[in-house]
Order: structure tokens, then sequence, then C-alpha cells
């Protein structure tokens, strides 16, 4: 069940820029960076959409933000400010089909989003 490309990069079959991991999440660096911190936090485990996780992937659904929180912190931004987003299929802008909080910080950022 590694058949997109972050499900590789979970399992190590594909290198990424890693800056976390542990038993259940992976995190590394958006190859297409929309800020100067661009870091992609997913879980080992291949959930496509955030339509798809169940009750029981509450917890692994809480450990992908406290990752990216602790990887806010790691890379300096959580004082400042940061953005999380998860897109949900492509009306959401989504294009890899395996769950991904993208962390977005390092500049100021504009609301709405586009
Ligand atoms: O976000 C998918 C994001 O994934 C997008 O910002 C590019 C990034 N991407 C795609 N392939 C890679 C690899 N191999 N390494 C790192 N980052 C990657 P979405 O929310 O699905 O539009």
């Amino acid at each position: 069940m590694s058949d997109t490309i972050f499900g590789k990069i979970a399992n190590a079959e594909v290198e990424a820029d890693l800056v976390y991991e542990d038993e259940a999440v992976v995190a590394f660096r958006d190859l297409h960076p929309q800020a100067p911190v661009h870091i992609l936090v997913i879980p080992r485990k291949p959930i496509p959409t955030l339509n798809d996780a169940e009750p029981d992937d509450a917890e692994l659904l809480g450990r992908l933000l406290l990752a990216a929180a602790k990887i806010a912190e790691q890379e300096g931004i959580a004082e400042h400010g940061y953005r999380t987003v998860i897109n949900c299929n492509a009306g959401g802008g989504q294009t890899v089909y395996h769950l991904h909080v993208h962390l977005i910080g390092g500049r100021a950022l504009q609301w709405p989003p586009g």
C-alpha cells in the first residue's frame, strides 16, 4: 500500500529531505516550496484523503498536528506564526492522494488563501 510518491517516501523507497520521523509520522520539505518553510507532514499509514480518515485514525490525526507544531518550533517559526493546511480532493487542490498536512511559514501569509 505505498502506491503514491508519499507512500514511497514513508517507506524509504524514495528519498526526501526529511525533517522529522517517528513510528507513525514522517515529515519532509516540499519539492515546490510556497514559502521559506514548507514542510509536508504525513502519516505512514496511506490514508488517501481526509474524507477517508476513520474514527480509529483520531489519534493519528492528532499526531500529525502535534508533529507540525514541534517542527514549527524546530524551524524557528512557531513564535511568529505559521499555517497548517490539508487540501482535500481536486476541488481543494489536492494532487497527491496520501493525506498530508502542509506546514507553511517564514513569510507573511495572506487570508483567505486562493
Ligand atoms: O500537495 C502536494 C505537494 O507535494 C505539492 O506542494 C508538491 C509536493 N510534492 C510532490 N512530490 C513531492 C516529492 N517527491 N517530495 C516532496 N514534495 C513533493 P497537494 O496538497 O496534494 O496539492
